[in-house]
């Protein structure tokens, strides 16, 4: 299609589209001051669309998706999110309403425009993010600092900062514009600390954002999720649905973010130690048990490299809190292992080596991906950290705690042979 086609084609449902929106809004004296604003904004994504006709289709890559955002997010669009129309008082009043339901004093601010939620939170240390470069050199708010790009890539720019987690992580009016939701929601649930929460609202309401969607579906992919069933589903396993509220004009979604994500099925392990390769991690403080990756590398073939935590048992038949990283050590650039293994540090165990002896682990719970770490300090810094919570989750989960009984690991005398087993948690 030519993009003088587009303009008209988006011109007749955008017609449809204020019709239809006047008629579900009603005529109450507040609320037409409310559709005065959400007309306003879509006459100026209206706009923003005929002025980049050239649309992308549906099934465009992310980065050919992004890209079109970006350009659609420019210029005098930019102007009209910075100035008084596009935040009538009406509306400044539903984005302080949505900036006092979001704890902390770190916030992720995605999607962040010129930063006029940005500059209503209570944290005293923002970061917006959006993909428009354009938006971002506009973007004001005193405490932020601000970061051009998807915030699925952002995990890395954050490991690189040495920041903490943040406390919470927002996505408003934006989240119907990114290309996957469940990947949107996965990159923020990883920076957000156990305990905080990743928040999606919108100050004019799911209905505005479907009336959006009418006008470009490429541009504004998405519906905003309506039931708690819905925030599951598209929520990783670090997320869990806190509350909603969907309000004919105003929506505000929120999960918070578990500190581990349950491993189901479970995997066991049973195998001789084996040597690693050298890098002394015993000298800093972590010894890992390498499990010999001959044995095992199919077994973990398809889990996510990353941190997981369980229980262990050694030689001497105690069972110990472990936490294992599957992978890589992508840390190591250019003595990473050749291929994924599994090593465990065995927390508070100080016995002697036993290589060649049986260990037996029972992986219940994923903490955390493996990442490339800046320096190795700051490696060391997170694994101090990771065995801190997996000795805490360990001992005060129910579930975890009573799990160092498992049959599995009192096995390691009787039958010392090589195992690789998923148990369903239903097995204990
Ligand atoms: P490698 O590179 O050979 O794996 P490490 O420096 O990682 O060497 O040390 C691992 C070895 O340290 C283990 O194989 C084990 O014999 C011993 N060890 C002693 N204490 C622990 C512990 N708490 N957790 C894991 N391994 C330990
Ligand atoms: N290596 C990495 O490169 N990235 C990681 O995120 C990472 N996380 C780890 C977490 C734990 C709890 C442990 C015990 C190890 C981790 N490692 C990681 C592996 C580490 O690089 C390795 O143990 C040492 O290099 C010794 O081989
Ligand atoms: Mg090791």
């Amino acid at each position: 299609m030519r993009p003088i086609d587009d303009v008209v084609v988006l011109s007749c449902l955008f017609i449809r589209s204020v019709s239809s929106f006047s008629v579900s809004r009603g005529s109450g004296g507040a609320r037409r001051v409310a559709t005065s604003a959400a007309e306003k904004a879509i006459q100026a994504h209206e706009a923003a669309l005929s002025r980049q006709g050239a649309s992308v289709p549906a099934s465009a890559s992310r980065e050919a998706h992004n890209s079109r955002q970006a350009n659609v997010f420019s210029g005098e669009t930019v102007a009209y999110f910075a100035s008084a129309e596009a935040t009538p008082p009406d509306v400044a009043v539903k984005l302080d309403r949505i900036a006092a339901a979001v704890p902390g004093d770190r916030v992720l601010d995605v999607g962040t425009g010129t930063g006029c939620l940005a500059r209503r939170y209570a944290a005293t240390s923002v970061v917006g993010v959006d993909l428009s470069s354009e938006m971002i050199a506009a973007a004001e708010a005193p405490n932020a600092t601000f970061w051009c790009g998807d915030v699925v890539d952002y995990e890395d720019a954050w490991v690189e900062s040495g920041e903490p987690p943040f406390d919470a992580a927002v996505f408003n009016a934006c989240f119907g514009n990114v290309f996957d939701q469940k990947d949107a929601l996965r990159a923020a649930a990883a920076v957000v600390r156990p305990g905080g929460q990743v928040v999606v609202s919108h100050p004019l309401g799911a209905a505005f954002v479907d009336d959006l969607r009418r006008l470009d579906p490429t541009v504004v992919r998405h519906s905003l999720p309506t039931s708690l069933a819905d925030l599951d589903r598209i929520a990783p396993a670090f997320l869990e649905p806190a509350d909603l509220v969907d309000e004919p004009d105003f929506y505000l979604a929120r999960w918070s973010r578990r500190a581990f994500a349950p491993l189901e099925p479970r995997l066991f392990l049973r195998g001789p130690v084996a040597r690693g390769y050298g890098r002394g991690s015993k000298k800093l403080g972590f010894p890992t048990a390498n499990l010999p990756e001959d044995m095992f590398g199919a077994a973990v073939a398809d889990l996510p490299t990353g941190v997981y935590c369980g229980w262990a048992t050694v030689a001497d038949g105690a069972s110990y809190p472990a936490v294992a990283n599957v992978g890589f050590s992508p840390t190591f650039q250019g003595a990473e292992n050749p291929v994924k293994i599994v090593e465990a540090h065995i927390c508070d165990y100080d016995g002697d080596d036993f290589y060649d002896q049986p260990l037996a682990i029972l992986l219940a719970a994923f903490l955390r991906p493996e990442r490339k770490f800046p320096t190795f300090d700051r490696l060391l810094a997170q694994i101090t950290h990771d065995v801190q919570t997996a000795t805490r989750l360990l001992h005060d989960d129910p579930i975890l705690a009573q799990l160092r009984h498992h049959p599995a690991l009192q096995q390691l005398q009787n039958a010392p042979e090589t195992t690789a087993t998923w148990l369903p948690s239903t097995d204990l």
